[in-house]
């Protein structure tokens, strides 16, 4: 008998003891990148400083192929568009910032093998696009509706299942306008790149990245629950294989620190200089809006509110926060975290799961302080 899919592609499985990256992590490391953390300084990411997350081949799409989103299934009037026919509804602009659900994986113990983020994972881009609402009102939803079912252009295997990366959405969540879900055509005012999902993609703002559904082809409005693999098997929250889990679905709150100082090129350990240090990073929620943030100087042993920039209006953006810092000679570790407005906030211990999704655990930046003259 031939080769089989389950020979080339295995089961979800932990890290042994003391198991370092393999090469399997390497190299979906070097193709999914993140956020270099002194980008957390701007509102917007610049282009190219955006964290990438692709299961499978970013699909090559020319600048002037023909594309058609097909919109069908349970609705009285299916749709076939083109890009430019989806470009003639009213355009919505929102301000986003998108995490993947599996940052902070490579952190937790014993650590899930997968991309293997640190705390990078992290980016945020103004999408202009049509809400998905007005698509689907247009198409018209029959009252036997539960879920609306988003198709990728881009095919693979995962854990022994061949497969085109496909999503779902509650219809409740797909036509709802807190969050409003997009239809986006353009990241920063230009097309999307292919890595981010030209010529179209989903955007759920707040939700973790699974959600937005990149080089979109199809929706299909379903009268049962979705049960893909991306909603089935992956993206749950277990601790035991065997468990069905909950679904992994808004972002949880998290702050990051742009690492002060200056890094060892090889290590990237920080090394600062005794004095005023100016610390400043984001914090963000999906589930509610950013109330406070926090920081330590003493690997978390005491915690001091800080200063938050006013609230611009951008619901389902990061927030800046900043600090002044007097470093004196020694080792330290700075960790930061967020509270947001229903009063979720981040743990020090590590909330683990055997994906390692949706964990939260505080962001820590050791730091060296050298001898004034050192
Ligand atoms: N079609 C498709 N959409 C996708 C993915 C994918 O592999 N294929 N990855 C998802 C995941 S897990 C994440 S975190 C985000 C990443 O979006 P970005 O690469 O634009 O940052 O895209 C999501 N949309
Ligand atoms: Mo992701």
């Amino acid at each position: 008998m031939g080769p089989r899919l389950t020979d080339v592609s295995a089961r979800a499985r932990l890290a042994g003891p003391g198991e370092d990256i393999g090469r399997d992590e390497l190299a979906l490391a070097t193709r999914n990148h993140g956020l270099p953390l002194e980008a957390l300084r701007y509102d917007v990411t610049p282009p190219g400083l955006h964290y990438v997350l692709t299961h499978y081949d970013i699909p090559y799409v020319p600048e002037d192929a023909p594309w058609h989103l097909t919109l069908g299934g349970r609705v009285r009037r299916a749709l076939r568009l083109t890009v430019a026919d989806v470009r003639t509804y009213p355009a919505v602009t929102t301000r986003v910032t998108l995490e993947c659900a599996g940052n902070g994986r490579a952190l937790l113990t014993p650590r899930p093998v997968s991309q293997p983020w640190l705390v990078e994972a992290v980016g945020t881009a103004e999408w202009t696009g049509v809400p998905l609402r007005l698509l689907l009102t247009e198409a018209g939803a029959d009252a036997d509706a539960v879920d609306v079912v988003f198709t990728g252009a881009d095919h693979g295997v995962e854990r022994g299942v061949e497969q085109d990366y496909r999503r779902a959405l509650p219809l409740e969540v797909a036509t709802g306008t807190e969050p409003e879900v997009l239809v986006a055509y353009e990241m920063n005012g230009a097309p999307l790149p292919p890595q981010h999902g030209h010529p179209l993609r989903l955007v759920v703002p707040g939700w973790y990245g699974m959600a937005h559904v990149k080089w979109l082809r199809d929706i299909t409005v379903t009268d049962g629950a979705f049960t893909g693999f991306q909603h089935a098997v992956a993206y749950r929250l277990r601790q035991h294989p065997e468990e069905d889990g909950e679904p992994v679905t808004r972002i949880a709150p998290r702050a990051l620190l742009v690492p002060p100082g200056f890094p060892d090129f090889m290590s990237r350990a920080r090394v600062v200089r005794p004095g005023a240090v100016p610390l400043e990073g984001r914090a963000w929620s999906g589930r509610a809006p950013v109330t406070s943030v926090e920081v330590s100087t003493d690997d978390g042993r005491t915690w001091r509110e800080v200063g938050l920039d006013p609230r611009d209006g951008h619901r389902w953006a990061w927030r800046r926060w900043h600090h002044e810092w007097t470093a004196a000679p020694g080792d330290h570790v700075l960790s930061v975290r967020a509270t947001d407005a229903e009063g979720h906030t981040q743990p020090l211990e590590q909330p683990w799961n055997r994906g390692g999704f949706a964990n939260n655990l505080v962001h820590r930046v050791p730091v060296v302080c050298l001898d004034r003259d050192g």
